[in-house]
């Protein structure tokens, strides 16, 4: 009897997947299958969850790593999935010039993207490899049974667990590590997504990518060049050194962009691995034409920013109209341009006049991210650390700082804004001492002064977020362009300058 019930709600299921697919329609035909409803406006959640054992030979799941999604099941029966998932302890850049001990679900942070159907019967084996140093665990909140998983795959290094759980309820889960200190394991980088599809898949999209915040802690503050430990006391006072989007500073911008055309519907899976901060994802300049907020089963459409609890995720989907740059940011803004939460996600094609048109001065909100990439910074780097830092690195590095950090008011090619910003171009305030470039980068500049003969009375706010490098370099590179009198400031010089307090400083703090 209960055979019959069961092979009658396989039917079901099946007939259901099948019009899905052969009525072709594109994502936007709205009789979308992904609110199919068991009644009453309701999937019936897990208790609806269960189509039986297993059919067929078991399936290995494709894993792939950020921004990476996997392809859909395509499957209309459950099936067995084998997932095996590494445990690896890495050294990774978390900014350029920066490298920290990353604990990895697969070698990336965030983990391996994990993709199965409501009702799947899952084998999970995690293994964790010998070069490891800790125990580590994985806690699905796809999974229905105490701890997750977490009990049951506890793992010393160079050990593997296995424990098997049938995926009751469609949505998109964050996983991640529950071994002793827990927050240390999740601050280090162990979460990641798994996607239990609804039995009728998702609609068909162009484009799926796959993105997670997090929160990191490290002992020397934000872009402090070197390797960086995980410091406890900043994770216990909720103080993070740094928000990112997939694991490091840059990892989603330049040549490592998300990459769409016009026209194309895009889809992404956000989650938040925390360990300890919310986020409100927000992408600047698009409109969430649907949320799957929370990541559960219900759409919300026309969205501008979703809350993305610590341990939750969405997904969301948008239509590009308009080519540019598109900016992935937390929406605590001082998260997106001071610890790094920023991504971009580039579209190309026509241009849209009817939808959209303006100057595309797209540095204001890139920030320093507008150049293609900051290699630049990471090889000072290196050549500093090695003793050898030649000037021209200095410069380099310099140039790709100042776009989006001194650019903004000063220009571009440093020609500064007629009474408003003086120049920093063949500047005679310059040549008279070039002390004054790192003085007025570590302590602001307020008051009257006189540029190439035209007097300015403004207000340039202390930019003593940036690092000595990061003072150093920007302040070789002004002097050394433009027709400015050349010449070097070291980090030494600019630690010392940090140190005294010029009679001309703002002092408005
Ligand atoms: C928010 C706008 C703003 C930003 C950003 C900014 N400045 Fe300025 N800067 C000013 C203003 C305004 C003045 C003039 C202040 C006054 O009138 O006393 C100034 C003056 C200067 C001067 C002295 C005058 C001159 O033109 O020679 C230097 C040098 C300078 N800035 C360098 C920088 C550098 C390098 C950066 C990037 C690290 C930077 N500034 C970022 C607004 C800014
Ligand atoms: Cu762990």
């Amino acid at each position: 009897m209960k055979q019959v019930t069961r092979l009658l709600a396989l039917a079901v299921v099946a007939a259901l997947a099948l019009a899905g697919c052969s009525s072709g329609k594109p994502d936007n035909a709205d009789t979308d299958a992904s609110q199919a409803t068991a009644g009453d406006g309701e999937t019936g959640g897990s208790r609806k969850g269960d189509f039986g054992p297993p059919q067929g030979a078991p399936v290995k799941a494709v894993l792939t790593s950020p921004p990476q999604v996997p392809p859909a099941t395509g499957r209309t029966a459950p099936a067995k999935v084998i997932v095996e998932l590494d445990v690896v302890e890495k050294e990774m850049p978390i900014s350029e010039g920066v490298t920290y001990t990353f604990w990895t679900f697969g070698g990336t942070v965030p983990g391996s993207f994990i993709r199965v159907r409501q009702g799947d019967t899952v084998e999970f084996h995690l293994r964790n490899m010998p070069e490891s140093k800790m125990p580590h665990n994985i806690d699905l909140h796809g999974v229905t049974g105490p701890g997750g998983g977490a009990a049951s795959s506890f793992t010393a290094p160079g050990h593997s667990s296995r424990f098997t759980f049938k995926a009751l309820n469609a949505g998109l889960y964050v996983y991640h590590c529950a071994t002793a200190p827990v927050g240390m394991h999740v601050a280090n980088g162990m979460y990641g997504l798994i996607l239990i599809e609804p039995p009728q898949g998702m609609p068909p999209v162009d484009k799926e990518f796959y993105v997670m915040q997090g929160d990191f802690y490290t002992t020397g503050k934000y872009r402090e060049k070197g390797h960086q430990p995980f410091d406890m006391e900043k994770a216990i006072e909720e103080h993070p050194t740094y928000v990112l989007f997939n694991g490091s500073e840059g990892a989603l911008t330049g040549d490592k962009a998300l990459a769409t055309r016009v026209g194309d519907t895009v889809r992404m899976y956000v989650g938040n691995g925390g360990p300890n901060l919310v986020s409100s994802f927000h992408v600047i300049g698009e409109i969430f034409d649907k949320v799957w907020y929370e990541g559960g089963t219900k759409f919300q459409e026309n969205v501008q920013t979703t809350l993305i609890p610590a341990g939750g995720a969405a997904m969301m989907e948008f239509h590009m109209e308009v080519p540019g740059s598109y900016v992935l940011v937390d929406h605590s803004i001082f998260r997106a341009f001071n610890k790094g939460a920023l991504a971009i996600l580039k579209a190309e094609g026509a241009d849209n006049k009817a939808i959209y048109s303006g100057k595309e001065v797209d540095y204001v909100y890139l920030g320093d991210r507008a150049q293609p990439n900051m290699q630049a910074v990471a090889t000072a780097a290196a050549s500093a650390k090695a003793g050898d830092l030649s000037v021209e690195e200095q410069i380099n590095a310099g140039k790709a700082l100042f776009a989006g950090t001194c650019s903004t008011c000063h220009q571009p090619e440093g020609q500064g804004m007629e009474g408003v910003f003086p120049p920093l171009a063949k500047s005679d305030y310059i040549a008279g001492d070039t002390k004054r470039v790192p003085t007025a980068i570590l302590h602001g500049l307020v008051g009257p002064v006189k540029v190439n003969g035209k007097d300015y009375d403004s207000n340039m706010p202390p930019m003593n977020q940036l690092t000595d490098d990061e003072v150093a370099n920007i302040a070789t590179y002004v002097l050394n362009s433009w027709g400015n009198p050349g010449g070097r400031v070291t980090k030494a010089e600019a630690a010392a300058i940090r140190q005294q307090k010029p009679s001309n400083a703002s002092g408005g703090h």
